[in-house]
């Protein structure tokens, strides 16, 4: 199947997810570098997204969607990434913590927690494999958190328990990012804290950080996907480094499609 026909038949259209999130600017760049003029990325969310790639992939039909690791659908379904010799979705990319001015000062045992806190693809993955096989938010984090005592432990190692103080995490409806704050919020949780998680588009979650309306999110990508939101609001807020190390966003399609690069497209 040659590409012309890949392009036919989808429509020219690459299935995105919401319209805030940093890989749906590289996407609309990516269309830029490699001259795919007729092409155009859908915007949707993250379920609508993996709804579309899973209806698609149980018929062996084509599909293209805005996609990124960690995330169960490579666990769930044989993919791969388009590849992008022109850099546009960039490097791997590191997860940060992000903290509000004041928040060390304010909640030392919390800021500590956050501070402490680092993980791995396959940790997030378990939790998210979790969540998409059934299980509640909520119970499939602190199930995680259950069997991981050992790792939970050199985070809190130390830390005073607090007496239900309320702390504010914003965060975005993906699915990495619902797996990673909901773990943290059980941790904060175990700690005596009263967590509060407010799901917000992505340039309002790091809004929310810089002016001080919530206290953290560990939901920033970096060095690319959300560089932009970095240089409206990354003056106004702490960086308590890298949560996760070796993420990376790309496009993505289904192995058995006869693509294999973005230049296929054109
Ligand atoms: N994502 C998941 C986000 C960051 C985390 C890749 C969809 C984004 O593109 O902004």
């Amino acid at each position: 199947e040659g590409a012309g026909d890949v392009g036919e038949e989808l429509n020219y259209t690459i299935t995105g997810i919401d319209a805030g999130a940093g890989i749906m600017g590289a996407a609309e760049e990516a269309l830029d570098v490699y001259g795919l003029d007729e092409w155009q990325v859908q915007a949707s969310s993250d379920a609508a997204m993996t709804q579309a790639l899973g209806d698609a992939y149980d018929n062996e039909e084509p599909i293209i969607v805005t996609g990124w690791t960690p995330h169960w659908k490579f666990a769930a379904y044989d993919l791969k990434y388009l590849e992008d010799p022109e850099g546009v979705f960039g490097e791997a990319e590191d997860i940060h913590t992000f903290v509000r001015e004041g928040l060390e000062e304010d909640m030392p045992e919390a800021y500590q927690v956050l501070d402490n806190f680092q993980w791995t693809e396959e940790d997030m993955g378990e939790i998210m494999m979790d969540i998409q096989e059934g299980t509640d938010d909520r119970e499939a984090a602190r199930a995680w958190v259950e069997e991981n005592e050992d790792k939970v432990n050199e985070w809190t190692e130390g830390v005073d328990p607090v007496d239900g103080e309320t702390i504010d995490l914003v965060f975005v409806a993906w699915d990495s990012e619902i797996a990673s704050t909901n773990m943290i919020a059980v941790v904060l949780e175990d700690l005596g804290y009263e967590v509060n998680m407010d799901p917000l588009e992505a340039n309002f979650m790091f809004q929310a950080v810089a002016e001080g309306e919530a206290d953290a999110m560990v939901a920033a990508w970096l060095p690319g996907t959300h560089s932009h939101l970095l240089e409206d609001y990354g003056d106004d807020m702490i960086d308590l480094g890298a949560n996760l190390e070796g993420a990376a966003i790309g496009l993505v399609v289904p192995e058995y499609m006869d693509i294999d690069s973005i230049e296929d497209l054109q």
